[in-house]
């Protein structure tokens, strides 16, 4: 280790020494110790005078009755949802349904939800789940625009978009011919077409190759396998076009200029098995040519895959010899990295080492000009590589140069000066590169600092986003929740504020300045064109066995309170809820239908179900909205 990762204390440097060996040891050889070495070992680093964490967290904290600076936009892992969080508070203010199904919402049960989740020709979901790991917002001039957020699903390869009025999702696309689908970044401008200064493109990287076409045919033979990069339209979420690759992509970054996207990549070996995977020295940070490569889409330089309509063009090393016309530019990075990150003045990528202690910066300017064929090699794309730490993966950006970057390994958040570090790599061996660490607990995965991926980073807050949470919480079983941690980074020294929960499991998220998110309170009534107009356009209609019920809900009644059916119709309900008061939503469940949904103020909603059994069944209102709440309900009449 350097001098740089000399530990504080005495407590640290024991634990330090233990990950070094063991730790180091257990990365490289069976695949389970990552990080566990780390794991099993209680720590009390946090264990700072009592007093001084009171001062901390009184920072930290947000009165009764008082709002939060920003929104923290988080992914909710395997739980197919996103969340959102206030910040500094660390409040937990909604989870959004966006794969998964949610009852309280009624999120999947719904015909316009099912309808953007996509079905199967039996009108079921075609997908119940799906694993979330990166929020990004649309952006305007270099900043969060709040007009839309957009998330991926890793298991069945699902690109999602959240509206920022509403902080819903509106659409879900699914992209072809991938597996892994992880990383993604909205572009931040058009990298021809000055005017544009916005998102219109949306690039997801696939993490796991797949045979191209997925056939079974040659399973055993890497050669058939590919990975491609997708470029979604913000706008339509329309597939546009892919890119065909070496190796794979895991996270992903855009320029300030809108010319390059930028994929790290840890599987350059095209490995079907984790010590493949680990073979080489170094893997890549993938740089994509957005102009060429859309050039080439429109000279026609294309092929398609599969039944897939979309345009692949080819990004491959062999066909991109010539920097010139190259669509990509592979620069070499040490071993398996994770995680890459623009710093806020567009200067630089930063790619975090994972199984090497270091952290990789690539100019842009640099790698524009090998694209011009004005530098030499890829590798001088590169202008520092300092030594970090332990198992780094994501890193965060002040505004102020510095860069904030988490240490799964060492359980630790570093703070490091980028151009210290650019001088330290040129030869200036007195730049001081590391300017602070402090213990997370423990084994943090993605970090993000406010506004951190904007030009507006304001360099207040950073959170660690842990991965394991052992005693910092009551237990509650087996399973423990998850750790996020407010660290104050407006000082020379980072300071940890507080730890608030996460139910398990996020990954990254973006803090987002309170005044760019601006949402409307209450739906409009065209929204749907389906909604109850009013009394008069309420009530049952036959067509054969299909029947259509419309109903009004104005609280504290539902109109009509009473319909009837016979056995065996397939009912749609329409609500829609006139009430206009902000906050007054009214639910709506059957009994014993498995019927359950709400309706906010001016919003419709349906749901399709078959009533198969005779009996009057009571329908209720589930949202407490009015003093009559339990006396909002009505009955469904089933007759033989
Ligand atoms: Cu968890 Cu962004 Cu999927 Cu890193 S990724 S930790
Ligand atoms: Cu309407 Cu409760
Ligand atoms: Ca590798």
């Amino acid at each position: 280790m350097t001098e740089d990762t000399k530990a504080d204390t005495p407590l640290d440097s024991g634990r330090r020494k233990f990950l070094n060996t063991a730790g180091i040891a257990g990365i490289a050889g069976a695949g389970a110790s990552l990080g566990l070495a780390g794991c099993n070992k209680a720590d009390d680093g946090a264990a700072t005078a009592p007093a001084k964490a009171d001062a901390a967290h009184a920072k930290g904290s947000v009165a009764a009755g008082q709002l939060d600076e920003y929104y923290m936009l988080s992914s909710g892992g395997h739980s197919g949802e996103a969340r959102i969080y206030g910040v500094p508070s660390g409040r937990t203010l909604k989870r959004i349904p966006v794969f998964n199904v949610d009852p309280m919402s009624g999120w999947g049960l719904t015909n316009e939800s099912k309808q953007i989740l996509g079905t199967k020709a039996d009108g079921s979901l075609k997908y119940m789940t799906g694993d979330t790991h990166h929020v990004h917002g649309s952006y305007k001039d270099g900043t969060y625009d709040g007009k839309y957020f957009w998330i991926n699903d890793k298991i069945n390869n699902r690109l999602a978009r959240i509206r920022g009025d509403y902080l819903e999702t509106d659409k879900i696309t699914e992209i072809p011919n991938v597996q892994g689908f992880h990383g993604i970044f909205p572009d931040k401008r058009d990298p021809v077409d000055a005017a544009i200064n916005h998102t219109t493109r949306v690039f997801c990287g696939a993490e796991f190759h797949v045979p191209l076409p997925n056939t079974p045919k040659n399973w055993q033979d890497g050669a058939h396998y590919g990975c491609l990069l997708t470029c979604v339209d913000a706008e339509s979420m329309d597939v546009r076009w892919q890119v065909r690759i070496d190796g794979n992509m895991d996270l992903c970054a855009t320029s300030y200029d809108g010319k390059l996207a930028a994929l790290n990549s840890y599987n350059v070996e095209n490995g079907l098995i984790f010590s493949d995977m680990m073979s080489a020295e170094h893997d890549a940070c993938i740089f994509f040519n957005v102009e060429r490569i859309e050039a080439a889409i429109k000279a026609g330089k294309t092929v398609t895959i599969g039944t897939s309509k979309v345009p692949v063009v080819d990004g491959t090393r062999e066909a991109n010899k010539d920097p010139k016309t190259a669509l990509t530019c592979y620069v070499p990075v040490p071993k398996n990295p994770h995680g890459v990150n623009i710093t806020p003045d567009g200067k630089y990528y930063v790619c975090a080492g994972k199984l090497s202690p270091t952290a990789t910066v690539i100019e842009h300017e640099r790698v524009l000009k090998w694209f011009a064929g004005d530098v030499k090699e890829a590798k001088e794309c590169i202008v520092a590589e300092p030594e970090i730490g332990l198992g780094p993966l994501h890193t965060g950006f002040d505004g102020k140069g510095n860069a904030y970057t988490s240490l799964f390994l060492d359980s630790q958040v570093v703070k490091w000066n980028v151009a210290a570090a650019i001088a330290h790599y040129n030869g200036d061996k007195a730049a001081k590169v590391v300017l602070d660490r402090l213990d997370v607990h423990y084994q943090p995965g993605h970090g993000y600092a406010s506004m951190g991926e904007t030009k507006e980073a304001d360099g207040k807050y950073f959170n660690s986003g842990n991965k394991f949470s052992k005693d910092r919480f009551l237990p509650v079983g087996p399973l423990h929740v998850e750790t996020e941690q407010l660290i104050d980074i407006s000082g020379d020294k980072m300071e940890l504020l507080h730890d608030h929960t996460a139910h398990p499991e996020p990954h990254d998220a973006i803090i987002v300045r309170r005044d760019i998110i601006k949402t409307k309170q209450i739906y409009t009534l065209e929204d749907s064109p389906i909604h109850v107009k009013g009394f008069d356009d309420t009530g049952v209609k036959r067509d054969g066995n299909k029947v259509t019920v419309r109903i009004m809900s104005v609280a504290p009644t539902f109109t009509p309170s009473e319909f009837v059916l016979k056995k065996g119709d397939v009912v749609t309900v329409v609500l829609t809820n006139h009430d206009k008061v902000e906050d007054l939503h009214h639910g709506f469940a059957i009994e014993g239908h498995d019927v359950n949904f709400i309706v906010g103020p001016q919003e419709t909603k349906s749901m399709t179900f078959k009533v198969e059994r005779p009996g009057v069944f009571w329908f209720y209102c589930t949202h407490f909205c009015h003093a009559l709440h339990l006396e909002m309900r009505g009955r469904m009449i089933v007759e033989a």
